[in-house]
C-alpha cells in the first residue's frame, strides 16, 4: 500500500506567484494590524477597513498564476499512487488554479458568508459594509476566511489525515499560527516521516526530520521528482 502524503501549505509557496506573505520583510502584517482587518472585533469595529484588505488581496489573487511548486503538488495528486491530501492556510485559490485539490482550513477569498445564517456564495470580486445574504438577506455578508479567534474549517478531518498519513510536508509556512503549527508534532506522534520546506527556519524546524532549503518554486519539483 503506497505512502499517504499529507502536505500543510502557507503563503511561502504562493510568495513566487507575487502574492505577500505575512510576516516576512514588508509582509501584510507590516502594512496592516492583525486586530484591524483579520479579527471578527475589527471587522464589528470597522467593516469598510478589513473588506478593503480582503478586496485588495481578492483582486491580487485573481491576477496570479500558479508556480511550479503548485504544479508540482497537482502533479503528485494526480501521479503518487497512495493519497495525497493538501491542506492549506492560504486563501488565495492557487492550488486550484493549478488543478489540486485542497482543504481549506482558513476559508478562501472565493466565497463570501453570512454571518447570520452561514449561507456561502461566491464572492463578489469587491465586498462592501452591510452588503446583504442572498439568502436570508440580512446585511450580515463576510469574506469567507477564519480570523484569529474563530475555529478554523475542517479540524476534525485534518486530524483524522494526521493519524494515518506517513510522510508529512510543510511548505513555506512559518510555523507561527495554530492550530496549523501543531500538525508536525501530531503527525509525529503518528509515526509520519516529516519535511519541511522552506527559505529559512521556521517556528517549528526542531519538530521536523528533513529540511529542504531554497526557493518553493525549485525545492518542490524536486522533492516531488
Ligand atoms: C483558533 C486569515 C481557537 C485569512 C489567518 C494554540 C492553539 C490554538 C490557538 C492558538 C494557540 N496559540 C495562539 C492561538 C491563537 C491564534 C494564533 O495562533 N496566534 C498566533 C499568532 C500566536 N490562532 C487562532 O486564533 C486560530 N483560531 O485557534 O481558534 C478556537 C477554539 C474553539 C472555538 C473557537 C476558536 C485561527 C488562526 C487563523 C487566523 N487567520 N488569516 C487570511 O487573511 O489569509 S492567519 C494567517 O497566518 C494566514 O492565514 C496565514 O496563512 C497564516 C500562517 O502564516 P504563514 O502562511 O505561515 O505565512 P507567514 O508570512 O507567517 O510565513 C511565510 C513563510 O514562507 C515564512 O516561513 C517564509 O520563510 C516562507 N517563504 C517566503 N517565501 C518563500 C518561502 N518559502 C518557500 N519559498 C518561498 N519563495
Amino acid at each position: 500500500m503506497a505512502d499517504k502524503i499529507v502536505i500543510l501549505t502557507g503563503a511561502g509557496i504562493s510568495a513566487e506567484s507575487g502574492l505577500g506573505t505575512f510576516r516576512d520583510e514588508g509582509g501584510l502584517w507590516a502594512q496592516h494590524r492583525i486586530e484591524d482587518v483579520a479579527t471578527p472585533q475589527g471587522f464589528a469595529r470597522d467593516p469598510a477597513l478589513a473588506h478593503r484588505f480582503y478586496n485588495m488581496r481578492r483582486a491580487e489573487a485573481a491576477a496570479a498564476a500558479p508556480n511550479a511548486a503548485h504544479d508540482a503538488l497537482a502533479q503528485l495528486q494526480r501521479d503518487w499512487p497512495g493519497e495525497v491530501v493538501i491542506v492549506t492556510q492560504n486563501v488565495d485559490g492557487l492550488h486550484e488554479k493549478a488543478g489540486a485539490r485542497a482543504i481549506h482550513m482558513h476559508g478562501t477569498l472565493a466565497t463570501a458568508l453570512c454571518a447570520a445564517c452561514a449561507h456561502r456564495w461566491d464572492s463578489p470580486s469587491e465586498m462592501a459594509p452591510g452588503a446583504s445574504c442572498p439568502a436570508c438577506h440580512a446585511p450580515a455578508a463576510r469574506p469567507d476566511v477564519v480570523w484569529f479567534g474563530e475555529m478554523p474549517y475542517h479540524m476534525d478531518e485534518i486530524s483524522d489525515h494526521l493519524l494515518d498519513c506517513e510522510i508529512f510536508a510543510a511548505i513555506g509556512t512559518s510555523g507561527q499560527v495554530y492550530p496549523a503549527a501543531g500538525f508536525v508534532q501530531e503527525a509525529r506522534n503518528s509515526g509520519a516521516r516529516t519535511v519541511e520546506m522552506n527559505l529559512r527556519d521556521s517556528d517549528t524546524s526542531h519538530a521536523f526530520d528533513d529540511h529542504l532549503v531554497g526557493p518553493a518554486s525549485k525545492v518542490v519539483p524536486r522533492w516531488v521528482a
